[in-house]
């Protein structure tokens, strides 16, 4: 009997872990709005990024406007390794972050821990 909860315990634990890394992964891309020519996209992070990915137009500026909701210290710090950028992240602040939208690609974002990541397109 205990083999058997045990058993059951840990394939719903290793369903949870394998939902939870790849089942709630649906691109939802976010192109920015445009303001005084500046692009900007508001991000808030809260157990990830949402959105955690962002359109952005090649040549022109743009801003992150990232929103931490989230008190793990997991999170409080946003990295862009392409960009050398290393932040940290204010709770319950908006703290922008300035793009390089200058070359076309694919700029991963993450956690300071390498956890959460998010995406870049610059297009
Ligand atoms: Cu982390």
């Amino acid at each position: 009997m205990t083999q058997l909860i045990t058993l059951v315990l840990s394939i719903l634990i290793v369903g949870f872990v394998i939902w939870w890394f790849f089942g709630h992964r649906e691109e939802e891309a976010v192109q920015a709005n445009v303001a005084d020519g500046t692009q900007q996209v508001d991000i808030v992070v809260d157990g990830g990024y949402s959105p955690s990915t962002v359109v952005l137009k090649q040549g022109q500026p743009a801003n992150l406007i990232f929103e931490r909701k989230d008190p793990s210290n997991c999170l409080e710090q946003v990295t862009f390794a392409d960009f050398g950028i290393n932040e940290f992240l204010p709770q319950k602040e908006k703290h922008a972050i300035s793009i390089d939208t200058s070359k076309f690609g694919e700029y991963d974002f993450a956690c300071g821990m390498n956890m959460f990541h998010g995406k870049v397109v610059v297009r």
